[in-house]
């Protein structure tokens, strides 16, 4: 499958996606949205992938933001009637119950910060630069940057970056918690993919229980979120990679995964 504004190729068992828009520092309009729904629901289908890697094309920037130039002349009834971008969440975030990886090379600003927040978590290079400048646009964040930046760095760092449109480095970014790690530049993608492999080679349904439950961690309470971990411990007990992953332990090998 070929698409117009990103590029996509597995590598083993990580489908790797690239944002290929460099000349507009890979800004998300429409068709990104499309591309990317598409992508993810191919990478979601297919049994053999993974773990999934996005990053941006070019040394410049992960996305500069959702594409200025095609919100210019919408009307603020167009955004209401289209509903405007509201596919991102479902089919990034609740859709895609594998696990996946923001790969941030260089600037995510507004909703390119955004899009890196829905992933399961950011790797970002050491000349990652992020941010929500909207405010300078006369708009505010409109796919999530107010509600998952604050839940990631706390209310008055998110604050104070919504209301001065600022950019956060990578070094800011590590210590306040949004990102994962830093990799230095040209280590990036090569570090992402091989942090991607890794996860690949666990446990699928392992992966994707772990992943729904550090999620559920944002959406429930403390109480209710430590029930459902419960039942999913329980529910991963009954599966043969858990009767795999026990024996190779003990027998000192590594586990040969069935994936139920
Ligand atoms: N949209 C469209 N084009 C862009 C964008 C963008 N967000 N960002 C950069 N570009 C284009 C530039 O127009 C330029 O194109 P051209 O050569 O044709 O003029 C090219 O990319 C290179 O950019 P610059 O020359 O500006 O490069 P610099 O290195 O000088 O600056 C910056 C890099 C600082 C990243 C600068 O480009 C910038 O400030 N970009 C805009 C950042 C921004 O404001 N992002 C937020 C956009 S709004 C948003 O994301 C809201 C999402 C919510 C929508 C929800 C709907 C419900």
């Amino acid at each position: 499958m070929t698409y117009e504004t990103i590029t996509v190729e597995t590598r083993g068992a990580v489908t790797l996606v690239t944002l290929n828009r460099p000349k507009a520092l890979n800004a998300l309009n429409s068709q990104v949205l499309a591309d990317l729904t598409d992508a993810f629901a191919a990478y979601e289908a297919d049994g053999d992938q993974r773990c999934l890697v996005l990053t941006g094309s070019g040394d410049k920037a992960f996305a500069a933001g959702a594409d200025i130039k095609e919100m210019l002349d919408k009307q603020a009834a167009d955004f209401f009637l289209e509903d405007f971008f509201v596919g991102w969440t479902a089919d990034l975030v609740k859709k895609t119950r594998k696990p996946w990886i923001a790969a941030v090379n260089g600037f995510a600003l507004g909703g390119g910060c955004e899009l890196a927040m829905m992933a399961d978590f950011i790797l970002a290079s050491d000349n990652a630069k992020f941010g929500q400048p909207e405010i300078k646009l006369g708009v505010a964040p409109g796919m999530g940057g107010s509600q998952r930046l604050t839940r990631a760095v706390g209310k008055s760092k998110a604050m104070e970056m919504c209301l001065t449109g600022r950019m956060m480095d990578a070094e800011e970014a590590e210590r306040a918690g949004l990102i994962a790690r830093i990799v230095p530049a040209a280590n990036l993608l090569d570090d992402a993919m091989k942090t991607a492999a890794a996860i690949a080679a666990m446990p699928p349904m392992a992966a994707m229980m772990n992943k729904e439950m550090v999620h559920m961690a944002f959406e429930t309470t403390l109480d209710q979120g430590l029930i459902a971990e419960r039942r999913m411990f329980q529910i991963l007990v009954a599966t043969e990679d858990k009767a795999e992953g026990m024996a190779a332990f003990v027998e000192k090998r590594e586990g040969q995964w069935k994936g139920r």
